[in-house]
C-alpha cells in the first residue's frame, strides 16, 4: 500500500445512494476528491437478489457515475468484472486508497446495520481518517426520531406523522389538519369494481448502458430468483421523474380509495411505483409529497388521495426508518412468537392452489414487485398465520423486491407483518380470514379452495389457519384489548368445532414443503 497520504479525499458513494445532494458531497469540491463507486458481488449475493433489483441497482449506479462525471466530479468506478476486483466494499475502498494515495475517505451512513458496522470496523483498518456523515435525504434525522422514541410508552405511527404533518406544513392550514382531519385511512379500503380500467405505466427503453447490465446479471446471476423479461424500473432521474409525473397526474387521484385492492393480473392497480426510485436516492420524497399536495389544492386530486399517498412517505417510511435504527440489531432476531417453520417450497415456484398467493409470488417474480397489501395482508398474514420462521421470511422479502433494503424490509416484516417484535410497531397483528382477501380482491372466485367453507380439504386455509394462530398465542396475545372480540368469538365456539378447525388447519400445514435451503442466503 503506497505510504502517501497527500491525494484526494475518497468520497465512497453505496448503490442506493444515487442523489448529488448527498451529504458526503455537499463539502467537497471536484478538484480534491475522487469519488468511488463499486459493484461487488457481496452486496449482490449476502442475500441473493432478484436478477431485476442488481440490474436495477448497478444500472442506475453507472447512469449517476455518469451524471456526476458530467457535472464535473472525478469518479472513480470498479466494475463488476474487473479482474481485479475483491469482491467486497471493505476490498474496493482499500484499494482505492491505496491508488489514488487519499488523505481521507468520507460516507453518508447506509441503509443496513451490517454496514455500518463494517464502517465501523474500517474506522480501525483504513490508514487515513474516515468520516461517516448522516443521511440528510430524510425527512427526519435519527437524533429528533430517537428524541421522539424517548420516554414513550407506544411508539404509535399516528403520533410520529402528526409531528411530520408539522414540521414540513404539509396539507397544514396553521396548526390544523387540511380538511380537518388527519387521517383518512377510513375512506381508503374500497375492494376492486368489475370493469374498473387501470392506466399502464409508462416503459422505459433500455440504452445500452441498460442492456450491458441486463446481460452481466443474466449471465452472472442466472441462478438467482424471478425474470428480467418484464424490466420496467426507472434507472436515470429523468425516468424517474417522468414515472413521478405519471403518478401524478394518472395515478393520485385514485390512489386512496383503492390502495387496498387486489385485482388479478393488475400488478401495480393505482399504486405509485416509486419506492425503487425513492430509495436510491433518484427522487426527493418531500418533493413528491409537495407534488402531490399540489394536486389537492388545484381541485385535481381529492383529500383521502393525496393524505394517504403523503401519509405513507412522511410517515410510514420515515417512522420506519427510526424504528430500525432504534431497534437494531435485535429486531432481526426477534421472535416474540416463538414461530419456526421453514419458508415453504411455493414462496419461490409459486405453485400453490392458493390464488391469492401465486399471484403475489408471481408478480414478485415478473416485476420484483408487489404492492402493499399483498405483501402485508396476503404473504405477509399467510407467514404469521402459518408460524413461519421470521428470520427466513425476512430474508426473502430482503432479496426479492426491487425497493428492499433492511432499513425498510426488516421493520415492515419483523414489526408489521410477523408481530416478531411484540408489538413495539403494531398495537395487534395484521392477522385476518379469507373473508378479508375475499372482500378486497378478486381471487377467491378463481381459487381451487372455497372462501366460504371453514374446515376440511376443500375450506380456504386461511380460515381455520386464523384459528389456529389465536389458539396458539393465547398466552401472549389472549390479554391484548383489540383482540378481545375475535378471542371471545373463539371461547364461544363448541369444543367440537374447535377440535375440527385446529385439525384442518393442522392438516394443511402438513402439506406445506419447506424451500430448499439457500435461495435467499447461502449458508
Ligand atoms: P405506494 O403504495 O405507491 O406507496 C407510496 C410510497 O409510500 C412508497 O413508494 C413508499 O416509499 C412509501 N411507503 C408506503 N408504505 C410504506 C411502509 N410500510 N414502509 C415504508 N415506506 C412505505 N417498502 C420498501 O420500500 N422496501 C421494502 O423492502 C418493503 N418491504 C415491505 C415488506 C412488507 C412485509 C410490507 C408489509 C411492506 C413493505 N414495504 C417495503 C412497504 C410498502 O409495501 C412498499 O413501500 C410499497 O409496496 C412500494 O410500492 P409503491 O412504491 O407502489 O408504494
Ligand atoms: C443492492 C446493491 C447491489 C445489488 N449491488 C451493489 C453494489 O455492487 N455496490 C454498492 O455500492 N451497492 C450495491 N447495492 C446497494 C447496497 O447493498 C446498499 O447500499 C446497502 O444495502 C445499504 O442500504
Ligand atoms: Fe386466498 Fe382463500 Fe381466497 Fe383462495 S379462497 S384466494 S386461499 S383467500
Amino acid at each position: 500500500m503506497s505510504a502517501d497520504r497527500s491525494g484526494p479525499v475518497l468520497v465512497l458513494i453505496l448503490g442506493d445512494q444515487l442523489s448529488p445532494a448527498l451529504s458526503s458531497l455537499a463539502d467537497r469540491h471536484p478538484d480534491d476528491t475522487v469519488v468511488l463507486m463499486a459493484e461487488v458481488m457481496d452486496e449482490a449475493t449476502y442475500v441473493r437478489h432478484h436478477k431485476a433489483k442488481i440490474a436495477l441497482v448497478l444500472s442506475a449506479m453507472r447512469h449517476f457515475a455518469a451524471e456526476l462525471r458530467e457535472a464535473g466530479w472525478k469518479v472513480d468506478y470498479v466494475e463488476l468484472d474487473d479482474p481485479a476486483n475483491t469482491g467486497t466494499l471493505t476490498g474496493e475502498l482499500a484499494r482505492a486508497v491505496a491508488r489514488h494515495g487519499a488523505r481521507g475517505v468520507q460516507v453518508t451512513e447506509p441503509g443496513e446495520w451490517r454496514l455500518r458496522q463494517a464502517m465501523e470496523q474500517w474506522r480501525t483498518d483504513l490508514p487515513v481518517r474516515l468520516r461517516v456523515l448522516p443521511d440528510t435525504r430524510f425527512i427526519c434525522p435519527l437524533p429528533d426520531f430517537y428524541a421522539w422514541a424517548a420516554g414513550r410508552k407506544e411508539l404509535r405511527m399516528e403520533w410520529f406523522y402528526r409531528d411530520m404533518r408539522r414540521k414540513t406544513g404539509l396539507l397544514m392550514e396553521g396548526d390544523k389538519p387540511v380538511g380537518g382531519r388527519w387521517n383518512f385511512d377510513a375512506e381508503n379500503r374500497a375492494g376492486p369494481e368489475p370493469g374498473a380500467t387501470f392506466p399502464v405505466p409508462p416503459h422505459f427503453a433500455q440504452d445500452s448502458t441498460s442492456s450491458a447490465v441486463i446481460a452481466l446479471v443474466q449471465q452472472r446471476f442466472s441462478n438467482h430468483f424471478g425474470t428480467l423479461d418484464n424490466f420496467c424500473w426507472p434507472v436515470t432521474r429523468a425516468a424517474a421523474q417522468a414515472l413521478c409525473m405519471h403518478f401524478i397526474n394518472k395515478r393520485l387521484p385514485h390512489f386512496g380509495r383503492w390502495q387496498d385492492a387486489m385485482v388479478t393480473g393488475q400488478d401495480f392497480v393505482f399504486h405509485s411505483l416509486l419506492a425503487p426510485a425513492i430509495n436510491l436516492g433518484l427522487l426527493d420524497p418531500l418533493d413528491i409529497c409537495r407534488a402531490a399536495e399540489a394536486e389537492y389544492h388545484a381541485g385535481r386530486a381529492p383529500i383521502e388521495a393525496v393524505e394517504g399517498f403523503i401519509r405513507q412517505i412522511i410517515g410510514w417510511r420515515e417512522y420506519i426508518r427510526g424504528m430500525y435504527w432504534l431497534d437494531m440489531p435485535g429486531m432481526a432476531t426477534a421472535n416474540h412468537l416463538d414461530a419456526h417453520r421453514p419458508l415453504p417450497d411455493f414462496w419461490w415456484t409459486g405453485e400453490t392452489k392458493m390464488r391469492c398467493l401465486s399471484e403475489a409470488v408471481r408478480t414478485t417474480r415478473d416485476n420484483a414487485y408487489a404492492h402493499h397489501i399483498q405483501r402485508l395482508m396476503v404473504l405477509g398474514n399467510f407467514a404469521l398465520l402459518a408460524g413461519l420462521k421470521p428470520a427466513e421470511v425476512a430474508d426473502w422479502f430482503l432479496a426479492v423486491y426491487a425497493d428492499a433494503y433492511e432499513w425498510v424490509e426488516l421493520p415492515n416484516v419483523a414489526g408489521m407483518a410477523l408481530h416478531a417484535d411484540g408489538g413495539r410497531l403494531a398495537s395487534k397483528p395484521y392477522a385476518a380470514s379469507g373473508a378479508y382477501i375475499d372482500r378486497m380482491s378478486d381471487y377467491c372466485g378463481s381459487c381451487a379452495y372455497k372462501v366460504q367453507l371453514k374446515t376440511g380439504p376443500q375450506a380456504c386455509p386461511f380460515n381455520a389457519l386464523y384459528w389456529h394462530f389465536l389458539a396458539r398465542n393465547e398466552g401472549k396475545l389472549g390479554r391484548n384489548p383489540r383482540l378481545a372480540q375475535p378471542y371471545a368469538n373463539w371461547r364461544r365456539m363448541s369444543e367440537e368445532k374447535r377440535t375440527e378447525t385446529l385439525a384442518s388447519a393442522d392438516a394443511f400445514l402438513a402439506t406445506l414443503e419447506p424451500a430448499e435451503p439457500g435461495w435467499a442466503r447461502q449458508a
